[in-house]
């Protein structure tokens, strides 16, 4: 029995720190946040399986393999008849990262309550998804219902990308899974103000448990992360990265760790120190997995961040 499973869709990932032109070099990998997060989970120590369905042919093998390269479980994934879902990382003309998705009917967002293995679902240690869980399909979003409401432990990353649900939408995906939600780890401000008006941080927490949550590790970019465990406040400060090449993931590095370490018996606090320093470690590589902390190095880049 896995300690995790992570549900969502793998994604092709063509990245370039350059905006996108007629030449421009591409370089090919997979990720999705699924994967991103699936992968910090198995770094940080948690037997972590994928739940996805992934195409039947020659590209969804060369994305299993990385898959497995990453330790990740395969034994949930299916293959299945149809298109890949990709996206484009790369620069806007101001020179700020972008995304753009070529993802719409694509196999992974076929994912259904069918494939809901609800055994396997009730044992694992914690169950995470994403707002893009919910957002590429209704169908996608109802497996994550079911899902959710089926775990000891679920965890929910808004992972709000406005060019694939509107805010209303995203708002709804969150406030309808509270109930079963551990632990939510919105953004602030946006993804927090998806489902409340406060402008302070610390009331924000509280109106997200107020929907049901019992958790909320509010991430704040620079300012760290406010965790609010049952109304408990806790300041966790950043840990400065190292070496910084691309942000992608650094999200999803962040919530995959926590919820491993969650799984694993942690406490809620340290499982959240983990994750912010596995998330700084993270940005020190290209793309959604560019860079994956073993658990060593986030520890001891955790120790060095309270030192
Ligand atoms: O968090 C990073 C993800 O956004 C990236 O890997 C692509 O999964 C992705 C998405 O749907 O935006």
């Amino acid at each position: 029995i896995p300690d995790v499973l992570v549900i969502g869709e793998i994604l092709v990932e063509l990245s370039s720190t350059e905006p996108l032109d007629a030449g421009t070099a591409l370089t090919l990998n997979f990720s999705g946040d699924a994967l991103n997060s699936a992968a910090a989970a198995a770094a940080a120590g948690a037997h972590t399986a994928l739940l996805a369905r992934v195409p039947d042919d020659e590209l969804g093998d060369r994305l299993l393999e990385r898959v497995v390269a990453l330790g990740i479980d395969t034994s949930q994934v299916l293959r299945v008849a149809g298109q890949h879902g990709l996206y484009l990382q790369h620069a806007d003309p101001s020179g700020a990262r972008e995304f753009t998705y070529v993802r719409r009917g694509s196999a992974g967002s076929g994912l259904g309550p069918g494939d809901v293995p609800l055994d396997l679902v009730a044992k694992v240690g914690a169950v995470l998804a994403s707002g893009i869980a919910c957002a590429i399909s209704p169908l996608s979003a109802k497996a994550v219902r079911v899902a959710a409401s089926t775990s000891r432990c679920f965890v929910y990353d808004p992972n709000w990308r406005p060019r694939l649900v509107s805010a209303v939408g995203a708002g709804d995906h969150l406030r309808a899974l509270a109930q079963y939600t551990r632990l939510v780890t919105p953004g602030w401000p946006h993804e927090a103000q998806l489902v409340t008006d406060a402008t302070d941080p610390v009331a924000a927490c509280a109106a997200i448990r107020g929907l049901g949550v019992d958790a909320v590790a509010l991430t704040r970019g620079a300012d760290g992360v406010l965790l609010d465990d049952g109304g408990r406040i806790v300041e966790v400060p950043v840990i400065p990265a190292p070496v910084v090449v691309d942000q992608t993931g650094a999200g999803d590095s962040f919530a995959g760790t926590v919820t491993a370490r969650l799984a694993l018996g942690d406490a809620l606090e340290e499982a959240v120190r983990l994750g912010v320093a596995a998330a700084s470690l993270s940005v020190s590589g290209l793309g959604g997995t560019g860079h994956v902390a073993t658990l060593e190095e986030t520890r001891a880049h955790a120790a060095n961040g309270t030192a």
